[in-house]
């Protein structure tokens, strides 16, 4: 970011700001271009940090222009959006959006470190983390360039596409508890088994959302306790992740699933305690930046292509905070989450291209005398 330009600083929730502006006319308004820098365990070179090289290649060849833009440009790299290590996404960007949870700081990680322990020792400052929020007033735009994790772009043949919608999602966890025991002398009939039971759920849970049109769902945790072999499991705890596009057919298969958990550990005299561990809801980019993004796809000679985007991302944030819009860049296979995560230079190329024509029309859009043909 510096070598780009940029005067950097670090806010209270631990993101990463490079700030550029044309140092004669300091703007009140800016442009922020953003994604996260965290990813998953074992999780790939480009989900989150492509988004925020991009932005910082953006500014780089901007600033070699002579172009003159009226507002001031923010590359964002949001400290936590996985959700990983608290069970809790979007830490940065609902900082930024004035929309943090103060109660997380109080949770811990399964070290038994607070979240407001690690953000301090990050550099962060829990006690202030509201003056990570910025005035939305003053932001014109908030764009994010991502890679699809998906397999239509490839599909289709196109290396990118704007993003209309992002799908909401629901995390749960659910413990499990029935009675341990012997592995070698409790008769099978006798037992209270809670990986089986956990297992019988799971089955339903892909069942039912191999149903449910547009709906994915996910046990991606299990964690059994004691967790050895001649033991009966006597406690399981689960983390459920679903997604739709439509918040009311997500609570209600979330009612439904949780419904048919507790049927079930009744059959199985298993207790079924489900705890939501975070809601977010679908959310709509905003129409005019998806129609100029469509229109910056075109302008970079790519068919304009919208998707919907079943991965989150930090714009499902900052869609209620500022006018959001979303790029897609294609990724081979679909591949995301994963070492084998990659996306070819030339995708990257058009990308930026793309990018840079959104600036230039949103420039022209706030209707300022904006040199912005500088080449
Ligand atoms: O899990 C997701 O949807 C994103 O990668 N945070
Ligand atoms: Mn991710
Ligand atoms: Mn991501």
């Amino acid at each position: 970011m510096q070598a780009a330009g940029m005067r950097c600083r670090m806010d209270a929730a631990g993101n990463l700001i490079g700030r550029w502006e044309d140092e004669h006319q300091p703007a009140e308004a800016v442009l922020i271009i953003g994604s996260h820098l965290d990813t998953v365990p074992d999780g790939g070179r480009y989900d989150g940090m492509l988004g925020v090289l991009l932005g910082v290649a953006l500014v780089e060849a901007i600033s070699r222009t002579e172009a003159k833009y009226p507002f001031a440009i923010e590359i964002v790299g949001f400290s936590e959006e996985e959700g990983v290590r608290y069970a809790a996404p979007y830490i940065g960007s609902k900082a930024m959006a004035g929309r943090f949870d103060r109660e997380l700081l109080d949770r811990v990680d399964d070290q038994g470190i607070t979240l407001a322990d690690a953000l301090r020792a990050f550099g962060g400052s829990p006690q202030s983390i509201d003056s990570a929020a910025v005035d939305p007033a003053r932001v014109v735009a908030y764009l994010e360039a991502h890679l699809e994790q998906g397999p239509v772009l490839q599909d289709e043949g196109l290396p990118l596409a704007a993003v209309s919608a992002i799908a909401g999602q629901t995390r749960l966890e659910v413990r499990l508890a029935g009675g341990g025991g012997h592995a070698g002398t409790t008769p099978m009939n006798l037992r209270r088994d809670a990986l089986t039971a956990a297992a019988e759920w799971i089955l339903q849970v892909e069942d039912f959302a191999r149903e449910s049109i547009g709906m994915v769902a996910t046990v991606g945790v299990v964690e059994v306790s004691p967790n050895v072999s001649n033991v009966i499991p006597g406690e399981v705890r689960l983390r459920l992740d679903l997604r739709h596009a439509d918040d009311a057919d997500r609570s209600r298969a979330v009612a439904e699933l949780c419904r048919m958990g507790l049927e079930l550990g009744a059959r199985r005299h298993v207790s079924f305690e489900p705890r939501t561990l975070h809601v977010q809801d679908a959310a709509l980019m905003d129409t005019a930046m998806t129609r100029m993004l469509q229109e910056s796809v075109a302008d970079a000679g790519v068919r304009p292509l919208t998707l919907i985007s079943g991965a989150g991302h930090d714009a499902a944030v900052m869609a209620g905070h500022c006018p959001s819009g979303m790029l897609f860049v294609r990724c081979r296979d679909g591949v995301s989450h994963h070492p084998n995560e990659s996306v070819e230079c030339a995708d990257v190329v058009l990308a930026l291209t793309a990018m840079w024509h959104f600036v230039r029309r949103l420039a022209l859009r706030t209707g300022a005398r904006a040199d912005v043909t500088g080449r």
